[in-house]
């Protein structure tokens, strides 16, 4: 199933707009059309889904059993608090990367925990919007993708 779900957390709607010094100056629609043209020169659909909201998101992550074959999470401020995504992220057994456009060890200290990273499959992070490319990078070649 070479298909990839990208999964954005609360206030990442604001990419851009605000605070460029760390979360630089492109949009999180400069995100996707980047990660959908690139993923597209190998025929793989990526799909966007942005929350504020944690119950969503848990909904997102269950509605992409059997729909997708990885996906790309950034949970934002969630990383750090929340179970439940964790839990879903586990139930539904989807290779999956957790991104971070910071590097949260160079942060404030309640940054530093993540609850996703022990159910990911990996992690890319501080490397500004490049974090996403790397992440979809390596999807598609843990997906069997060929990259020439
Ligand atoms: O570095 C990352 O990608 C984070 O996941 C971003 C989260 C933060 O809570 C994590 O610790 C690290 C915050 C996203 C907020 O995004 C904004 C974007 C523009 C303006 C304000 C917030």
């Amino acid at each position: 199933m070479k298909k990839i779900l990208v999964i954005n957390g609360p206030n990442l709607n604001l990419l851009g707009t605000r605070e460029p010094e760390i979360y630089g100056s492109e949009t999180l629609k400069d995100i996707e059309n980047r990660m959908r043209n690139y993923a597209g020169k190998f025929n793989v659909e990526v799909d966007f889904f942005q929350s504020n909201h944690e119950g969503e998101i848990v909904d997102s992550i269950q509605a992409a059993r059997d729909k997708y074959g990885f996906i790309i999470i950034n949970a934002a401020a969630y990383t750090h608090t929340s179970v439940a995504i964790r839990d879903a992220l586990s139930a539904v057994e989807i290779p999956s990367i957790e991104v971070h456009i910071s590097n949260i060890y160079k942060r404030e200290h309640f940054r530093h925990k993540s609850y996703l990273s022990p159910v990911v499959t990996g992690e890319v992070m501080g490397l500004g919007i490049e974090s996403y490319m790397a992440a979809l990078f390596a999807a598609l070649i843990k997906m069997g993708v060929e990259i020439e």
